[in-house]
């Protein structure tokens, strides 16, 4: 079957079975614990709800079935910040909070550069690099003015650093040669939050488009020291894995598993203010772009002012950039949100929101 196959980024996806999955590389090896059977009808995962409609009348797009991880959780993953998913116990091993004299805080936090292995659709597993084990990254989320601690220790195969987004002196750029932090050695990163606006931190260790591409980021939120509105907040993280390694990238997701949120829709109310803090690292490809159906959201890019700037139906970020988007959802039922590059939508890139409950008050 492999012989005459021309396995581009479009078809490979829709390939059934082992096989030519196998033939690209792309599943694991026999006799490792995990599915040895990667895509399509074969996968023995039943796919559930919406999906199931559009596989059954033949128009299935990209992945098939439900990853059988649950190394990553992106449902969790969308409202956890400062290690709030974990027990007690365990969060304060990676993060604490002390009042300083001000009454700002201190945020004290434990990050490790470890390398494993993710499952980002059914079957198919990429040779992360993670900060905690996880892709993307834990969010963290401080208060402007607030001092912010972060000791990152290397258990990882290669050097790495950390890069925030935001105000800080040189030395805690991460960007240099001389900030490497190498294989088993530990640095720790101090500055003060600032601006308010959504950020982010990757590894900036050479060839970066690799080092951040395995999976080194994550979110970086400083909330204005006048707290926006209450909402529903959703953390967004638009990226992408070369799973064949020629610069390339096979699936898209947002946080990470693609299809996720088909499967398992996101739920919101109502009428209840709803913002997202959309991200976007993907590499290889000059932007990405996130299109919700059925409304309107009011965008604040970088989320550095407290107005919006934008009202629209589609956003498009380059690498790196960032934005706040909030809406209300006005009408109960599903709604499709994906990048408007359909080719990144049909490689995973896309997810449901389900509203329901609420009144109908706007
Ligand atoms: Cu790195």
């Amino acid at each position: 079957m492999g012989d005459t196959l021309d396995l581009t980024r479009r078809s490979w996806l829709r390939l059934a079975g082992a096989g030519a999955a196998a033939a690209a590389g792309l599943v694991r090896a026999p006799g490792i614990a995990g599915p040895s059977t990667a895509l399509g009808a074969g996968a023995g995962h039943e796919p559930q709800g919406p999906y199931t409609a559009m596989r059954h009348a033949g128009h299935a797009m990209g992945p098939v079935g439900r990853v059988t991880s649950d190394a990553l959780n992106p449902t969790a993953f969308l409202r956890s910040w400062n290690f709030s998913d974990l027990a007690p116990d365990k969060r304060a091993r990676h993060y604490t909070e002390t009042r300083r004299p001000d009454g700002s805080l201190l945020r004290e936090y434990h990050l490790a550069a470890v390398d494993r292995e993710i499952e980002i659709a059914p079957g198919v597993f990429f040779p992360a690099w993670t900060f905690n084990g996880q892709v993307p990254g834990p969010t963290l989320r401080a208060t402007e003015g607030d001092r912010v601690r972060v000791t990152f220790v290397n258990e990882g195969s290669h050097p790495h650093t950390i890069h925030f987004h935001g105000w800080h002196p040189p030395e805690m750029d991460g960007s240099l040669p001389e900030h490497q932090v190498l294989p088993g050695a530990q640095f720790v990163y101090e500055f003060d939050a600032e601006p308010f606006g959504l950020h982010l931190y990757h590894c900036h260790a050479l060839p970066l488009k690799r080092h951040i591409h395995k999976g080194l980021y994550g979110a970086f939120i400083v909330d204005p020291k006048d707290p926006r509105p209450a909402a529903d907040e959703l953390v967004m993280v638009m990226n992408g894995f070369d799973t064949n390694f020629d610069a390339d990238n096979e699936v898209y997701a947002v946080n990470s598993i693609a299809n996720h949120y088909m499967h398992e829709p996101i739920k919101v109310e109502v009428g209840a203010l709803v913002r997202m803090y959309l991200v976007n690292v993907t590499e290889f490809d000059l932007l990405n772009s996130l299109h919700l159906h059925g409304m309107f959201f009011n965008v604040n890019r970088t989320g550095t002012s407290r107005s919006a700037t934008e009202t629209t139906d589609t956003i498009m970020l380059c690498q790196g950039e960032r934005a706040i988007l909030e809406t209300r959802f006005r009408y109960p039922g599903r709604f499709m949100f994906h990048a408007h590059q359909s080719e990144f939508a049909e490689l995973g890139w896309m997810g449901m929101f389900e509203a329901a409950g609420g009144r109908r008050d706007t």
